[in-house]
């Protein structure tokens, strides 16, 4: 009998993607670019499962079933361009490639369009759990043809992370959907971490030890908060350093790395011309860390407070920090999953919103309660934004007093809080009657006769600014 499903790529993640595959009872073909690697896979975990290894990719691609199905697990880029030129040769019409790796969806969409021209199936995946969930059960979230996830579905939804009995892996759309919400998934966990930061750096401004601090993370988990990085925060603040005996934390240079994700969110919400600034304050939170020479120029220049917290009662500004944090949480979310609708709506790929919440709830690095309140409120209701939703609405408005009076101490106190004060931004900017874009709208009309339309009747118009102040009709202006 023909293997079921190969994997190419036998480094971290391609092969705990493999031996999960075996551990679910497939017959798994594998192989690698350097066979040394397979051989060591081979060694160390053959007996856990059906595995078929394979020295050349000839003999890799003959070893499979037809349909075959291939998952590609390189490095991300001209790896898998690499890998995919190398298959097209060997491959028959209706056969499916399947890229695994953190790639762009608009690499995605290019290697589709060629694919299919070859008459190939190319879905597009994203894989969310590191190592862990590869090995014991990720968040996948497939792109392609609806076609290819009939005979893939079956298998992704066996070896992804089970919540309340149901896989976390669904259809999301073709072409490059999947990587498109994989994408936006890693945004929002740079949302989630960079409020987990703030909230650490609050609570330390207030005098906390790293154990105090490591317990209050460890109490909210308990709550609200529930989540797999609130989780590990605890573990994070609770480690000593093996050297030295001082808390881990405090050894660790505040530089923080990226791999280009985040970033990407948020260039293609800039593209989609939708509002994540939650996000981007993220990835520009770690720009600025990642900045020695920035850094260091100012703090020789700049003068203010000393960054101390002092309140009456502490323990509720700690609670008022846990509602900031979940508040904050919310509009990052919300934040993404508009970038998803409207990237739905730009490459038609009628994405189910509360779907992808679903496929949150286990397995990826956001996993977390509030994905599961998020599902119920899209599966309940027509929305246009999470924001609207009965029990998020008033979940934000009992979370704001706090949220304000968090924000309010810790620009006070000089204690840099971009992700909460812009998700707070967010959250007045969405709910106000009336922003100040009239006002820039009027600048515009002034300096480059950019016109504007008015509140009570149709129509563009424009002020003759440098003659007689009279409005004229604007509809040929630019
Ligand atoms: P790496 O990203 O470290 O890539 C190593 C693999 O790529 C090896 O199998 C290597 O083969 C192969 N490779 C390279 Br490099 N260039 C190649 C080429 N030109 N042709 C064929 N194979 C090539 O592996 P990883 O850390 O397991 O990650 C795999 C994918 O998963 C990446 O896209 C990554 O972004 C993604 N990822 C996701 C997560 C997550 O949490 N979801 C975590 C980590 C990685 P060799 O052995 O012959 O050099």
């Amino acid at each position: 009998q023909l293997a079921n499903i190969g994997v190419i790529g036998m480094a971290v993640m391609g092969s705990n993607l493999a031996r999960n595959l075996a551990h679910r009872g497939h017959r798994v073909a594998v192989y690698n670019r350097t066979t040394s690697k397979t051989d060591a896979v081979i060694a160390e975990h053959g007996s856990e499962g059906d595995f078929r290894p394979a020295a050349e990719l000839a003999d890799f691609v003959a070893s499979l079933e037809r349909p075959r199905r291939i998952i590609i697990m390189v490095k991300a880029g001209a790896g898998t361009d690499a890998t995919i030129d190398a298959l097209i040769p060997l491959l028959e019409e209706g056969d499916i490639v399947v890229d695994g790796g953190n790639a762009f969806f608009e690499d995605t969409r290019r290697r589709e369009e060629k694919l299919r021209g070859h008459g190939l199936h190319f879905v597009g995946a994203g894989i969310s759990g590191g190592e862990v969930g590869a090995l014991e059960g990720p968040s996948i979230m497939p792109g392609g043809s609806p076609e290819s996830y009939e005979a893939l579905g079956p298998i992704l939804e066996s070896i992804a992370a089970q919540v309340d009995g149901e896989p976390c892996c669904t259809y999301i759309g073709t072409d490059g959907a999947g990587h498109f919400v994989k994408m936006v998934h890693n945004g929002i966990e740079y949302a989630d971490m960079q409020f987990i930061g703030e909230a650490f750096e609050l609570l330390k401004a207030l005098g906390l030890s790293h154990d105090e601090m490591a317990d209050v993370f460890a109490t909210w988990n308990t709550g609200d908060l529930d989540s797999y990085l609130i989780e590990i925060t605890s573990e994070v603040l609770r480690k000593r350093d093996p050297n030295t005996g001082a808390p881990l934390v405090e050894v660790i240079v505040d530089a923080a790395g990226m791999k280009g994700t985040g970033t990407w969110t948020v260039q293609s919400a800039l593209n989609l011309g939708t509002p994540v600034n939650s996000i981007a304050e993220s990835v520009f939170a770690r720009a600025i860390s990642s900045a020695p020479e920035l850094r260091a120029a100012a703090q020789k220049a700049l003068q203010g407070p000393d960054g101390a917290i002092n309140v009456a009662d502490r323990d509720l500004f700690i609670d008022q920090i846990r509602q900031a944090l979940w508040a904050s949480k919310v509009v990052a979310y919300a934040q993404g999953l508009d970038e998803i609708r409207m990237a739905g709506l730009e490459y038609g790929w009628d994405i189910n919103v509360g779907e992808v919440a679903k496929i949150w709830r286990g397995g990826c690095i956001i996993r977390a309660k509030l994905l599961e309140r998020i599902r119920s409120e899209y599966a309940a209701n027509q929305l246009v934004t999470l924001l609207e939703a009965p029990s998020v609405a008033s979940g934000l408005a009992d979370a704001q007093d706090a949220w304000r009076e968090v924000v309010a101490v810790a620009v006070r106190a000089g204690v840099p809080v971009p992700g909460f004060s812009s998700a707070l931004a967010h959250y007045d900017q969405a709910r106000a009657p009336r922003l100040n874009a009239a006002l820039t709208q009027g600048l515009r009309d002034y300096f480059g006769a950019h016109t504007y339309k008015r509140v009570d009747r149709e129509g563009s118009f424009h002020i003759n600014w440098s003659t007689d102040g009279a409005e004229v009709d604007g509809t040929d202006t630019h």
